[in-house]
């Protein structure tokens, strides 16, 4: 029965908690699969914005149930923060279940997150420096702390020391920090013990037992395919697996469990942080776009690279992934202009490329080659049905699915829940 994979066909924050919020009132379960509270997925309900770091994003939907997953690095301040917050607004939701296995990001983590930032000067990632990449280094090195842990004392404290061992000799000896006490750590997290402890489950079973039962299990994918630590544009990616198999992993269900892969692509190109991004616009159009789109970090309030939507990048993704279909997002922010250029292929070194390159350099390289198709300037965001989009929407979008390989099955025209066009 139906598994279903949301996650970013781009750079990230293509609009999947909206997606992922709008299919809620047909989701059993909802479930993080990967990342952390880097992730910032926005949704708007009755008017209403709501930021959502590390609870998923259909928690508002009655009737889901909300997971995280043992791919998920969890902050538990800020898990808690932001359950605090929804409640102090007046939202209902249940507590998430959450896997015994997921990790936890604690103070260490963040702050060598900023310090290799701070060090690597201009190589740097651009990471939103909540301390993801390094939870995950030790999840990879085995030191990692996991949920289950909390619950034996003993065990909790001789892992914080362990993990403590290296890192405070690193920070005291190359970044002239001062050492982490192991003691303060381990009271810190045992502090969430109880509170926690009704809602740890084991993942792989609670979700395969649903799925077997005929329920509707939603995987949210946080940042995008090519911020994947294996497929991204390595190194300027996160240190996780957003991708669709990584939902799998993420979680504990099997491929076969997964009946479809919905890729949420922009109408056209963002990206935060470092890496290469061909369509980049250093000039007043990229300008237009960020203040068009509000593209800037839901978590770190930073302005978002912008430019043109790019096609390979969206292709390769499909590709990668196996969508069964894409959602187009933020098509409204395009309206206004009288031409929308389309990156349909690269120049690279000279020679014109169709496909994403196979290595870095060549992509670092690549060079935007595009075709120019017409805008529109009439208001889209209250169309519903694609036959009411004007001619020329129409052809943008039918260009872009023929481009990227995937059928588009919706559209979003505005930030509310409702402002959307499916197609059947
Ligand atoms: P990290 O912190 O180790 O995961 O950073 C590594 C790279 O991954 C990028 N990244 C993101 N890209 C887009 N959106 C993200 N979430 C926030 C948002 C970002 C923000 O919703 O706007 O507020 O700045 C996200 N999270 C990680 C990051 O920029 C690095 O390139
Ligand atoms: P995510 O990380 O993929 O969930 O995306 P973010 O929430 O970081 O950024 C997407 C932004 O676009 C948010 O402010 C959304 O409210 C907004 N958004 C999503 N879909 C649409 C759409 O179709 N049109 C417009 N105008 N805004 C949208
Ligand atoms: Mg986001």
């Amino acid at each position: 029965m139906p598994g279903i994979v949301v996650m970013g066909a781009q750079w990230g924050d293509e609009g999947k908690g909206k997606a992922t919020d709008q299919l809620g009132d047909r989701v059993d379960y909802c479930v993080r699969y990967s990342g952390g509270n880097n992730a910032g997925h926005t949704i708007v309900v009755n008017g209403e914005k709501y930021a959502l770091h590390l609870l998923p994003s259909g928690i508002l939907n009655p009737g889901v149930t909300p997971v995280i997953g043992n791919g998920v690095v969890i902050d538990l301040d800020v898990l808690y923060a932001e359950m605090d917050g929804l409640r102090e607004r007046g939202a209902e939701f249940q507590h998430p279940l959450i896997s015994a296995n997921a990790h936890l990001i604690t103070t260490y983590h963040q702050t060598l997150d900023k310090v290799t930032e701070r060090f690597l000067g201009k190589a740097k990632i651009g990471t939103t420096g909540r301390g993801v990449g390094p939870a995950y280094a030790d999840k990879i090195n085995r030191i990692g702390i996991r949920v289950q842990d909390l619950f034996d004392e003993s065990i909790l404290r001789r892992k914080v020391e362990a993990a403590l061992d290296q890192k405070n000799h690193l920070l005291l000896k190359v970044y002239n920090r001062r050492a982490i006490e192991p003691d303060e750590v381990a009271d810190h997290l045992l502090g969430y013990a109880e509170r926690l402890r009704p809602y740890v489950i084991d993942c792989s079973r609670v979700l395969n037992d649903a799925l077997d039962l005929g329920k509707v299990v939603l995987f949210e994918g946080a940042q995008a395919h090519h911020l994947d630590v294996d497929h991204g544009t390595y190194p300027y990616v996160t240190s996780s697996n957003p991708t669709a198999a990584g939902a799998c992993v993420g979680s504990g269900v099997g491929p076969t469990r997964i009946d479809r892969v919905i890729g949420i692509a922009k109408a056209y190109t963002t990206r935060v942080g470092e890496g290469p991004m061909p369509t980049e616009l250093h000039d007043a159009s990229g300008e237009w776009l960020r203040q068009a789109g509000a593209e800037f970090g839901t978590t770190t309030g930073r302005p978002r690279r912008c430019g043109w939507f790019d096609a390979l990048v969206v292709e390769s993704a499909a590709k990668a992934n196996g969508f069964t279909d894409i959602f187009l997002t933020k098509l409204d922010t395009l309206t206004g202009l009288e031409k929308i250029p389309v990156c349909v292929a690269y120049e690279v070194d000279g020679e014109r490329v169709d496909v994403m390159p196979m290595t870095q350099t060549d992509f670092h390289h690549a060079k935007p080659i595009y075709e120019e198709l017409d805008g529109w300037t009439e208001d889209i965001t209250g169309v519903r049905n694609f036959a009411d989009f004007p001619k020329t929407t129409q052809a943008y979008v039918n260009r872009l699915e023929e481009l990227c390989g995937a059928r588009i099955s919706g559209i979003g025209v505005g930030p509310g829940r409702e402002q959307a066009v499916m197609i059947n």
